[in-house]
């Protein structure tokens, strides 16, 4: 049998005709028909209950249609809609009357001619309204010393695409659902020409964007654009975004508690595994499934699964090689939960148990962890808490013999990145602002010391060729005389606790 006979006859080879599928539909109906509301006739769904009202959908979460997950007058999980107000409020309180400020969110991305990719909408428009489509802009007009006006266009609603796609807002649920001012389609009968006016008639004729418009929009736009200038206001968002609020700061814990928590179950399987070859892929795999079943919906980024020497290149995402007993698993991953991000790092044995010479790197390690974090207050700086770490780090080395006189390479071959970053709703939060500035409450960052010794160093001792270890917590800065808040707590990293849970003995 050629294959293209193979495919021409495909019903008859699967036998589709014979599958019966109304059989199908009401014999699943059989199981799944316990709420008392729905039946079913040949397949077809109807209510017992005449009254019953389809709640209105508009393409994500809310109180009416997701009750368990959304509080009445949440946006966002966690974050009510005062809070998004407080945020456009807190931004344009800086701006003289006439001040626009314009945010874009392109049409998504395709992987493939038309099947997009899972959409993951621009942060600060997320930050600023919790609307998660794409095709969108917000307009933010300062209209007096105290008071802006706020202006959401997004896409119109069309029967026939949301049959499709699914449900979308349309202009007409914005205020509603957003709080937002005035919410308009973007299209030229509507809302087009409506923010040509707004983006013309700003301050100056300055506009300040995260991103400029995508090119079908700029098109349309063109007449309005004339004497118009783009800045950016990336950074008076950042500095907003760089202190979080009560209400964030328990997104993060949440975020941080399901991504700690799957580190401890990964761990393990690991365990449960050792004898048989797993693969870094399954690990990867494995912490993925984790904490998408306790809610997340992604992983914050391509996760590092490296087994043995495969930890000493940082960002190793292939994660594609077998892992061997008796070598370490560094394992630098964290998920994204309503928007806040996790960023762990944990590094453990292969079969479950430390040889001497990996407990003496990672000692050494856990102790600049655990110290650096003592150091996440008021007043220090990533920077302060960084030379803090080289110190530290550089002492180790020395200690356990690693660079010394006869080892020409300092500590920055075995500790080569900065002890830390900010964290927030992206994973390397807050780019725009240098690791000098002093750190304040509500500031979450993340402390990260590793030591990486190629297999093929011949300048250190050979026991410790191949180890590489780095251990990554989330921590918070607190109130004065508090201690720092280390968010990621129920990943495990004790050297006794790794070693009982990768034995199955808690
Ligand atoms: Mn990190």
């Amino acid at each position: 049998m050629n294959n293209l006979y193979k495919l021409k006859n495909l019903n008859k080879i699967i036998n589709i005709s014979s599958f019966n599928k109304t059989n199908y539909i009401k014999n699943v109906m059989i199981f799944s028909s316990s709420s008392s509301l729905l039946s079913t006739n040949n397949g077809r769904f109807y209510s017992s209950d005449k009254t019953l009202k389809k709640p209105l959908s508009i393409g994500q979460p809310t109180h009416e249609t997701h009750p368990h997950l959304l509080k009445k007058n949440e946006i966002t999980k966690g974050i009510p809609m005062e809070e998004f107000k407080e945020r456009r409020d807190r931004l344009m309180r800086n701006f003289p009357i006439g001040f626009a400020i314009a945010l874009f969110t392109p049409p998504e991305p395709m992987m493939s001619y038309d099947i997009p990719w899972e959409f993951r909408q621009n942060t600060n428009f997320n930050y600023l309204t919790g609307f998660n489509e794409p095709e969108a802009v917000l307009l933010l007009v300062k209209t007096s010393e105290i008071d802006h006006q706020s202006h959401l266009f997004v896409r119109e609603r069309i029967a026939a695409k949301e049959k499709w796609d699914g449900p979308r807002c349309g202009s007409e649920n914005v205020q509603k659902y957003f709080g937002i001012d005035f919410g308009y389609n973007l299209t030229l009968k509507d809302g087009i020409p409506i923010l040509g006016k707004l983006i013309e008639n700003s301050l100056d004729g300055k506009i300040y964007c995260n991103t400029t418009p995508w090119d079908g929009l700029s098109d349309k736009l063109q007449p309005y654009l004339k004497n118009v200038n783009f800045y950016t206001i990336e950074t008076f968002l950042q500095k907003n975004r760089l202190i979080k609020s009560k209400n964030e700061i328990l997104m993060m814990l949440n975020s941080c508690e399901i991504a700690g928590k799957s580190f401890s179950e990964t761990m393990k399987y690991v365990g449960g595994n050792s004898g048989k070859p797993l693969n870094e892929y399954q690990v990867s795999a494995y912490f993925e499934w984790c904490v998408k079943d306790k809610g997340a919906k992604r992983l914050s980024y391509p996760p590092v699964v490296a087994g043995g020497d495969n930890g000493h290149t940082l960002h190793y995402i292939q994660n594609n090689q077998t892992l061997v007993d008796g070598e370490l698993l560094l394992m630098d991953a964290g998920c994204e939960y309503w928007s806040y991000t996790s960023d762990i790092t944990r590094t453990f044995p292969i079969n479950g148990k430390f040889t001497e010479a990996q407990r003496d790197i990672y000692e050494a390690v856990l102790d600049v962890n655990k110290r650096c974090i003592e150091l996440c207050k008021e007043g220090e700086s990533i920077e302060s808490i960084h030379s803090k770490a080289i110190e530290l780090t550089d002492n180790h080395l020395k200690r356990l013999g690693i660079t010394n006189a006869n080892n020409p390479n300092d500590y920055t071959l075995y500790f080569p990145h900065s002890i830390g970053h900010y964290l927030g709703m992206d994973t390397h939060d807050t780019l725009d602002f240098g690791y000098s500035v002093k750190l304040e409450p509500g500031m979450i960052i993340t402390i990260e010391p590793g030591i990486y010794i190629s297999k093929y160093d011949q300048n250190v001792p050979e026991k410790y060729r191949g180890i590489s270890i780095r251990i990554e917590d989330n921590v918070v800065i607190p109130d004065s005389n508090s201690p720092p808040i280390v968010l990621t707590h129920l990943a495990p990293k004790e050297i006794s606790q790794i070693e009982s849970i990768m034995s199955n003995k808690i």
